[in-house]
């Protein structure tokens, strides 16, 4: 468990913090369980926001974590209800996000482990690897998955993400019955604490 506190939210690029503090920045679709992440890492519960309502996150949330590094709390993308404007200007944000800030160290792309990932998602992985920022692709909600569906889900991400190496840059977490979060933290240590 680690000391989580949220720090501040932002809506525009010139917000970015000018501290020089690592950050760990959590992106993927609306709804595949950020907030819930950060909350089943944290001590203290419900630290970050969540919703039944998807499309909830709107700012970039920044918590710190053990006085150490930031965890970035990205907002969604790809909720069906959201307007053409709304999701282009998601796109802007986190396209100069991205690219602008210089204390990005590691992402973790969150993808629901039950559906294949979207053209976002695909568009998410390829700004990822444009920036050049390393990151590790997280299943989520792994508990709604039986053994076989697991497999099937890990043989599936690999087809359209063929870097994927699972233990290394994929994992598979349930934040409701804690599966991963062992390996996230140990990951996580190793590199800022
Ligand atoms: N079964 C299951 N449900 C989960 C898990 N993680 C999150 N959820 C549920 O999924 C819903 C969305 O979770 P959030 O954490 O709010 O999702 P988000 O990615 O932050 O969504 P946005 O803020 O809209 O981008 C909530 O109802 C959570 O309870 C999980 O590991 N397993
Ligand atoms: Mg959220």
């Amino acid at each position: 468990m680690l000391d989580i506190k949220f720090t501040k939210s932002i809506f525009r690029v010139q917000d970015l913090p000018t501290e020089i503090i690592p950050e760990v920045v959590l992106c993927g679709r609306s709804n595949v369980g950020k907030s819930t992440f950060i909350n089943s890492l944290s001590k203290k519960k419900n630290i970050a926001k969540t919703s039944s309502a998807p499309g909830k996150t709107r700012s970039l949330n920044y918590y710190l974590v053990e006085e150490k590094f930031h965890l970035v709390d990205l907002p969604g993308y790809g909720y069906a209800k959201v307007s053409i404007a709304a999701k282009q200007k998601w796109q802007k944000l986190i396209n100069e996000f991205l690219s602008n800030s210089t204390n990005i160290s590691l992402a973790f792309h969150l993808i629901d482990s039950r559906h294949k990932p979207t053209e976002l998602d695909i568009a998410l992985n390829l700004m990822l690897r444009n920036f050049e920022i390393p990151y590790i692709v997280i299943l989520s909600k792994i508990d709604k998955l039986n053994q076989a569906e697991k497999s099937k889900s890990v043989k599936r991400i690999k087809e359209f993400f063929p870097e994927l190496n699972f233990g290394d840059n994929l994992m598979l977490s349930s934040s409701i019955k804690n599966i991963g979060k062992k390996e996230v933290e140990t990951r996580l240590a190793k590199l800022f604490l």
